[in-house]
C-alpha cells in the first residue's frame, strides 16, 4: 500500500480515503494480444493527478491505494469478486473515511449492487469508477472520473455504495453501463442522479441519498454471510416462442436457488399454462423467483394485463423498476443469508437500500 498526499490539504487519519485498485481499462497497458491490465497504479495515478490545474490538486483528499494481486477485465469478475470486496472494505471500514474502487466497467454496476446490498447500513461513501479508456490514453476519461470519484469519497455526507462516472454520481444499486465506448456510458434510468460535477464542484444531493433516510437502520453482520455460490442464481430473458421445456432446463436444476425473469413490458408471459407450471413447481420447490421487465424504463407489476396474471399464483414476485443487476444480486444476497423462504420473499419485495 503506498500513501500520497498530493498538495493535500488534511493530514488527519481520519480523514484518509482508500482507493482499491481491482482493474479494468482504466489501468490497461497494451500487450502483444491487446489491453491487459497494468501494475503500479498508485504511481501512475498520483502522476495523472498532477496534471490537474493547482487549485484542484490541493482541494484533493488524502488517500492511500492498495491493488489487489490478480488484477481482472472485469468480465472475469464473479460473485466471490463482490464478496471479497465486501469482506476487505468491512475490514478497514472505521480506518477510512471513504473508499474508492478502481473496476472495470463492463461489470461495474453488478459489483455497485452487490455491494450496497452487502454494506447496508453503510455510514460512509463508497465509489466505484473506472474508465472508457487507459490512463495514459490521450484524451482518456480516467484522470475526470478519478478526480470526481476521490472528490465524492471526501464527503461524509454520503453514505452509500454509488458509482461516479463523466461527471455524474449514481445511487450504485440503480447504475447501469449503457454505452459501450462513450465516455458517458452509465445511467441511472429509474433514479435522478445523487450528485454531479457543476463546473469545479462535486455538488452531492443529501435528499435524494439515503444517508438521511437509512440513519439508524440495522447493519448486516458480514460474517452471517455465507459463500455465494456461483450459479445458484440464473437469469432468463424471455424471447418470442419460449418453450416450457427451455424455463425448466433452468430452473428445474437442483443446483439452482433463485432466478431472475426479464418479462415483456410492465410484467407479462406468453399466456401458456405450461410455463406458468414450471414456474409454479420451482417455487414450490422453495426457489426464490422474481421478474422484472426487459424494458430498461418503467416498472413491473403483474396486474396490468391477463396475460401477467398468473405470475404471483405461481409465486414469482414483482421487481418493480430495479435494474437486472439490483434484482439479481439482490436474489444472490437474501439466498447467501440464514433466512427463512418467507422472510427471503418478503425482504425482495421490500426496498433495503434504495433499490426499488
Ligand atoms: N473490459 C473492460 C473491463 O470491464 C472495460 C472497461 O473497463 N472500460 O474491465
Amino acid at each position: 500500500m503506498s500513501l500520497y498526499s498530493p498538495l493535500a490539504n488534511s493530514d488527519s487519519a481520519a480523514e484518509r480515503i482508500l482507493v482499491i485498485y481491482t482493474g479494468g481499462t482504466i489501468g490497461m497497458q497494451p500487450h502483444a494480444h491487446g489491453l491487459v491490465p497494468g501494475g503500479d497504479f498508485s504511481t501512475r495515478m498520483a502522476a495523472a493527478l498532477t496534471q490537474l490545474p493547482i487549485t484542484q490538486q490541493q482541494a484533493l483528499p488524502l488517500y492511500e491505494v492498495t491493488s489487489y494481486v490478480t488484477l481482472i477485465d472485469s468480465s472475469a469478475a464473479t460473485p466471490l469478486t463482490w464478496q471479497r470486496l465486501a469482506h476487505d472494505i468491512n475490514e478497514k471500514l472505521t480506518a477510512y473515511s471513504g473508499f474508492v474502487i478502481i473496476h472495470g466497467t463492463d461489470t461495474l454496476s453488478w459489483t455497485a449492487a452487490s455491494l450496497a446490498y452487502q454494506l447496508q447500513g453503510l455510514d460512509r461513501p463508497v465509489v466505484l469508477t473506472g474508465a472508457m479508456q487507459p490512463l495514459e490514453a490521450p484524451a482518456s476519461d480516467a484522470l475526470a472520473n478519478l478526480h470526481g470519484a476521490l472528490m465524492f469519497a471526501a464527503q461524509p455526507a454520503l453514505q452509500e455504495v454509488a458509482v461516479y462516472f463523466a461527471g455524474k454520481l449514481l445511487r450504485g444499486v440503480r447504475a447501469v453501463k449503457q454505452h459501450s465506448e462513450a465516455a458517458d456510458a452509465f445511467a441511472s434510468l429509474n433514479y435522478p442522479l445523487i450528485g454531479e460535477r457543476v463546473g469545479d464542484d462535486f455538488v452531492y444531493y443529501p435528499s435524494r441519498g439515503l444517508g438521511l433516510q437509512q440513519r439508524g437502520a440495522p447493519r448486516f453482520e458480514l460474517p452471517d454471510y455465507r459463500l455465494i455460490n456461483q450459479g445458484e442464481v440464473v437469469r432468463v430473458v424471455l424471447w418470442p416462442g419460449i418453450s416450457a421445456w427451455q424455463l425448466d432446463a433452468w430452473l428445474g436444476d437442483s443446483r439452482v436457488k433463485g432466478a431472475l425473469l426479464q418479462l415483456w413490458g410492465a410484467g407479462n408471459l406468453p399466456d401458456q399454462p405450461d410455463l406458468l407450471n414450471v414456474l409454479a413447481r420451482a417455487s414450490g420447490e422453495g426457489k426464490l423467483l422474481a421478474a422484472i421487465s426487459q424494458c430498461p424504463q418503467g416498472s413491473a407489476h403483474f396486474s396490468t394485463y391477463a396475460a401477467g396474471h398468473g405470475l404471483s399464483d405461481a409465486g414469482v414476485l414483482a421487481g418493480d423498476d430495479m435494474t437486472p443487476e439490483a434484482a439479481f444480486t439482490k436474489l444472490a444476497h437474501l439466498l447467501a443469508q440464514p433466512l427463512s423462504f418467507e422472510d427471503q420473499r418478503q425482504r425482495f419485495v421490500t426496498s433495503l437500500i434504495g433499490e426499488r
